[in-house]
C-alpha cells in the first residue's frame, strides 16, 4: 500500500472551470496536494505518457485530445492512495461512475472523463515523475 498516486485534471474539467470543486473533492476525501502544475500538453508529449495505450483503438483520439488544451498534474498523498483516488474518481465510463464520484459528478464522455488518476503504484511513480522532478515535490 502505497501513500501517493498521480492525477491530471483533463482539458474537458479544466474548460468548464471544474479545477476548483475537483480541488475541493480531493482535500475533501483527505488527499493532500505534494505537487501541482498547470501545463499544456503537446501532442508528443501526451503521446509518450498514454504509450502504454499505444495499440488501442482510441490511442490516436486520446492524444489528440489530451493536447488539445490545458490541464493540471498533480501528486497527492493520502494512506492508500491509489486504489483510495480510483474510488473517488469512479469508472472510466462517467455513465457507469457511481453518483457523487468525480466522474459522475464532472464528466460527459469515455474520453473527455475529467480526470485521470494512476492504477498501481508503479504508474503513479512513473507518472509523477514524468511531470515533476525532485525539487518541486514537497
Ligand atoms: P482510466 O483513466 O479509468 O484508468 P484507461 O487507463 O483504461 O482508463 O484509459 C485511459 C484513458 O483513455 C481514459 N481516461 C479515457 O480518457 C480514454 N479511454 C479509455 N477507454 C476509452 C474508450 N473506449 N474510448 C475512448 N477513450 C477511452
Amino acid at each position: 500500500m502505497s501513500n501517493k498516486t498521480f492525477t491530471m485534471i483533463k482539458p474537458d474539467a479544466v474548460g468548464n472551470n471544474y479545477i476548483g470543486p475537483i480541488l475541493a473533492k480531493i482535500n475533501e476525501a483527505g488527499f493532500r496536494i505534494v505537487a501541482m502544475k498547470y501545463t499544456k500538453l503537446s501532442a508528443e508529449l501526451a503521446g509518450q505518457f498514454y504509450a502504454v495505450h499505444r495499440e488501442r483503438p482510441f490511442y490516436k483520439d486520446l492524444v489528440s485530445y489530451m493536447s488539445s488544451g490545458p490541464i493540471v498534474a498533480a501528486i497527492l498523498e493520502k494512506d492508500n492512495a491509489v486504489e483510495d483516488f480510483r474510488k473517488l474518481i469512479g469508472a472510466t465510463d462517467p455513465a457507469k461512475a457511481a453518483p457523487g464520484t468525480i466522474r459522475n459528478l464532472f464528466a460527459k464522455s469515455i474520453e473527455a472523463n475529467a480526470v485521470h488518476g494512476s492504477d498501481s503504484d508503479e504508474n503513479a511513480a512513473i507518472e509523477g515523475n514524468f511531470f515533476f522532478s525532485g525539487t518541486e515535490r514537497f
